[in-house]
């Protein structure tokens, strides 16, 4: 299936390709770098359309109730203003990209890049209707993030070769893209836009 790039109704969504979910990263997602080349390709073609183009980041304060000394899950990682909080150096991210800080508040999770965030009004107040994503990593905050644009009535579009999962139980990425085909996104690769 071949999909033309729209400028005015499209956006390309980049979930959390920060320097910490990279290989020697505080929580790195295993070969989570090598999406990168493939992200970067996505971003000179919707770039060249004129489609808006966001990157989400994982933007915890130190005392952030997901870390393990606060009762979560995750060693401490994406703290703000430190440098494994910095978007990929690799990532050829535009000047003219919109970045959403997520997770901000120290008492709350949040995957998704809607939550918490003014992501839906941003995307709406431009007009967008289709959201293609991709990142890292694709159990947590590419999930989340996904099934909230479903929920906002966009029409989604998993990048299969842009994400990269850290798969802790084995099958859990797997689950994952299932669950999110199943409630309506579907998946395309590089060949699938122009
Ligand atoms: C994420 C675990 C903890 C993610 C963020 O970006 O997928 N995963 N915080
Ligand atoms: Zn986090």
């Amino acid at each position: 299936m071949k999909y033309k790039i729209s400028g005015k109704e499209d956006a390309l969504i980049i979930v959390d390709v920060q320097i910490d979910f990279c290989p020697g990263g505080a929580l790195p997602v295993p070969e989570g770098d090598k999406i990168i080349p493939v992200l970067n390709e996505y971003i000179r073609r919707f770039d060249a359309a004129g489609a808006l183009i966001v990157a989400t980041r994982d933007w915890h304060p130190p005392n952030h109730i997901s870390f393990r000394d606060y009762g979560g899950l995750w060693p401490p990682h994406c703290v703000q203003g430190t440098k494994g909080a910095e978007f990929h150096p690799e990532l050829r991210l535009p000047n003219r990209t919109l970045i959403i800080s997520k997770a901000t508040d120290p008492e709350k999770e949040a995957y998704s890049g809607f939550e918490g965030t003014d992501l839906n009004e941003r995307l709406r107040g431009v007009g967008v209707k289709r959201v293609f994503v991709g990142g890292l990593a694709t159990e947590y905050c590419v999930k989340n993030t996904v099934l909230d644009a479903l929920k906002y009535g966009f029409e989604v579009f998993l990048l299969e070769d842009a994400v990269k999962g850290i798969d802790a139980n084995p099958g859990d990425v797997e689950r994952a893209i299932k669950e999110m085909l199943e409630k309506g996104a579907k998946k395309l690769t590089l060949m699938d836009v122009e």
